[in-house]
């Protein structure tokens, strides 16, 4: 198996009939139209695809239509392109899909390229100088300003060996995709192959894929598994990120794969149907107002997008806007990613621009912060953006919702964590799994807990605080679970707060009994204490005080509350300890005289009535004491 230090995709643009794929053919030897009806008409309908080596270089070339009613397909090979071959004909010059290509290619993010001056038989000297002049004249201020301009014939051979070598230093030039990112790969085709089974093909813009993976089908996010894995016609034991790459998948007829559908990483990302952009409009374009509808461009899918600009009513040529895209289907996007928007009627490109957040929400005019959010989505550092993300999240930001909206790996997610939160700009709730708070909201719901703990204990002066449970709920559903006892936690920790098992009270806070609630309280517990099992009435236990009824009833709840006594039915109450002598005497039982008991002989043991013993038997199964048969209990 060869192994090249680089892998490029080269795509081809231009007009129609400039001699694309002629040129394709000329330098690869693979005539790339691969249709009946291609080679019937002689023009270029959708994609075609060649390979060829030159100084350890492996080019994967793309060659695309120049028709103007097929620009869409251009579009599917177009997006994973790391090096443009601009075909223009010497004796015909720019065309309207010369600049139409050029425009997609430059929103498309393309850096780098290389322009073919093709037909160069058929053109003499001057003709030649001319159409340079024009051509640098076009480039100048582009990103293609510094492209060389090579006149080539596909007839005689004329130039291509300079154009080989250029190509090979611009492919030189050129920063590869990433291979330790997440698998991503757009579909451009999908088939059949005999013995093998559905095959799909595309550009790998990110990460690597190798038989055995799992992968994931967008959008339908299905598992599948891949069978076999081909780069440039070969079977590769691993094709990576910059290669043409075919992928066979086991458990999926090829008929339920198509153009547009993407595979990915299990579980990293989501389908959307809502992003926010940096949206461009050509100069070339009419203005764009608010709510167009337009054909929309990704990877190598499409679909239908209403436009929302932010901030503004309308979009001037050549102006640039923050702009939320509803789309009609739900797409694979990541932050980054390139998109192409095309006008209805005539069909003609107008604009495009980059996702950043890729799981946008319904814009809503009192959600004033989001253009400053998407400026820093767009220009910010990893830190800023998290810390963004983070501050947006009012629920708290987990780990797979970062990786989802930036593809991130989670090295980088942990490094801007540590850095965010040794500035204190966010407050991590939890480790593993990771779930992240702005400080700020942090913050508010400390202030929060303290205020609530706090009128709380006004409130109920008698009680030795508020039960953790009771404080969580009063906060309402937009504290988080994980929030609240992480807050809670800091607070405890800096003594703010008391924390003693499921009771919080203001730190150093103790009840402030009166000397005759004192003695009422002992009263209380002394009444039951006594008892046994056989309790008094609680109406008779109160009334005997010398506190005033509703202090007395305040006394008996904050008794329930700390457990010294324990209701088992409404009516009747048992002091903690005669309930925890019982459960002794039973166990006791059980050793002497077997695990079943009669509701005569527990009466005989206990020595109480059937008023007692039917609620404290049935407490006791509630308990997980004991457990009903028939007549009789199990004790467990
Ligand atoms: N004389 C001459 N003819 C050429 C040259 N290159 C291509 N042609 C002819 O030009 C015509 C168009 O060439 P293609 O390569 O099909 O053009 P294309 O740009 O791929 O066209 P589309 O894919 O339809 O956009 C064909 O008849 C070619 O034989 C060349 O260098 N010299
Ligand atoms: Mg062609």
């Amino acid at each position: 198996m060869t192994t090249y230090s680089k892998s490029v995709i080269v795509g081809t643009a231009g007009h129609i009939d400039h001699g694309k794929s002629a040129l394709v053919e000329a330098l690869t030897g693979t005539h790339p139209d691969r249709l009946a009806e291609e080679k019937r008409r002689g023009i270029t309908i959708d994609l075609g695809f060649a390979f060829w080596e030159e100084n350890g270089v492996r080019f994967g070339l793309i060659d695309v239509p120049g028709h103007e009613r097929f620009v869409s397909n251009m579009l599917a090979g177009a997006a994973g392109i790391d090096l443009v071959l601009l075909v223009i004909a010497a004796d015909e010059s720019i065309k309207p899909q010369t600049r139409e290509h050029f425009d997609i290619c430059r929103l498309l993010g393309v850096k780098r390229g290389v322009v073919a001056l093709t037909k160069s038989d058929l053109a003499d000297e001057d003709t030649l100088g001319l159409v340079r002049l024009d051509v640098e004249e076009y480039l100048r201020g582009s990103f293609l300003k510094r492209a060389p301009i090579i006149p080539v014939s596909a007839k005689t051979g004329a130039g291509l060996a300079e154009l080989r070598k250029a190509m090979a230093e611009v492919a030189a030039e050129v920063t590869g995709k990433d291979a330790a990112r997440y698998f991503r790969l757009p579909i451009d085709r999908a088939f059949a192959m005999k013995g093998f089974g559905a095959v799909v093909t595309g550009t790998l813009v990110s990460g690597s894929v190798a038989p055995g993976n799992e992968v994931e089908l967008f959008p339908n996010r299905e598992r599948l598994r891949v069978r076999g894995v081909q780069s440039g016609g070969t079977a590769v034991e691993r094709a990576v990120a910059g290669q043409r790459t075919a992928v066979n998948l086991a458990g999926i007829e090829h008929t339920a794969l198509k153009r547009g559908m993407s595979l990915a990483t299990p579980e990293r990302f989501r389908a959307t149907r809502r992003i926010d952009t940096r949206l461009e409009l050509l100069a070339s374009a009419p203005k764009m107002k608010q709510r167009t509808r337009v054909h929309f461009h990704a990877g190598t899918m499409e679909t239908i997008a209403e436009v929302l600009i932010y901030g503004q009513n309308e979009l001037a040529p050549g102006q640039s806007a923050l702009a939320h895209l509803r789309l009609q289907e739900e797409v694979l996007v990541v932050a980054g990613d390139r998109f192409i928007v095309r006008q209805f009627s005539p069909v003609i490109t107008v604009g495009g621009g980059a996702v950043l957040d890729p799981l946008a929400r319904r814009p809503l005019a009192k959600d004033t912060g989001r253009a400053v959010f998407l400026e820093v989505l767009e220009s910010g550092s990893h830190e800023d953006i998290l810390a963004a993300m983070t501050e947006r999240a009012v629920l708290g930001l987990k780990l797979e919702e970062i990786v989802a909206r930036t593809g991130w790996l989670e090295q980088e997610i942990h490094s801007a964590v540590e850095a965010l939160v040794a500035a204190k700009r966010v407050k991590m709730i939890s480790a593993e799994p990771l779930a992240l708070v702005s400080a700020k909201v942090f913050g508010e719901v400390q202030k929060l807990l303290m205020e609530k703990v706090e009128r709380f204990q006004k409130a109920n002066p008698l009680l030795p605080g508020i039960a953790r449970e009771d404080l969580r709920a009063s906060l309402g559903r937009r504290v988080k679970a994980e929030t609240f006892r992480a807050a809670l936690e800091e607070l405890a920790a800096q003594k703010k707060l008391d924390v003693q098992g499921e009771l919080v009270k203001r730190a150093g806070s103790a009840i402030a009994l009166l000397p005759e609630e004192a003695k009422a309280k002992q009263e209380i517990e002394a009444a039951f204490a006594s008892a046994g099992l056989t309790v008094p009435a609680v109406k008779e236990v109160l009334a005997k005080l010398t506190v005033e009824a509703k202090r007395a009833e305040k006394l008996l709840q904050s008794l329930l509350r700390d457990k010294s006594l324990v209701r088992v039915t409404p009516e009747l109450i048992f002091h903690q300890k005669a309930l925890a002598d019982l459960k002794v005497q039973l166990a006791q039982y059980k050793k002497a005289k077997g695990e079943r008991i009669s509701v005569p002989l527990f009466k005989e043991l206990t020595g109480i009535t059937r008023k007692y013993a039917i609620p404290l038997l049935e407490y006791l199964d509630r308990e997980r004491v004991t457990r009903r048969a028939g007549d009789e209990r199990v004790i467990l």
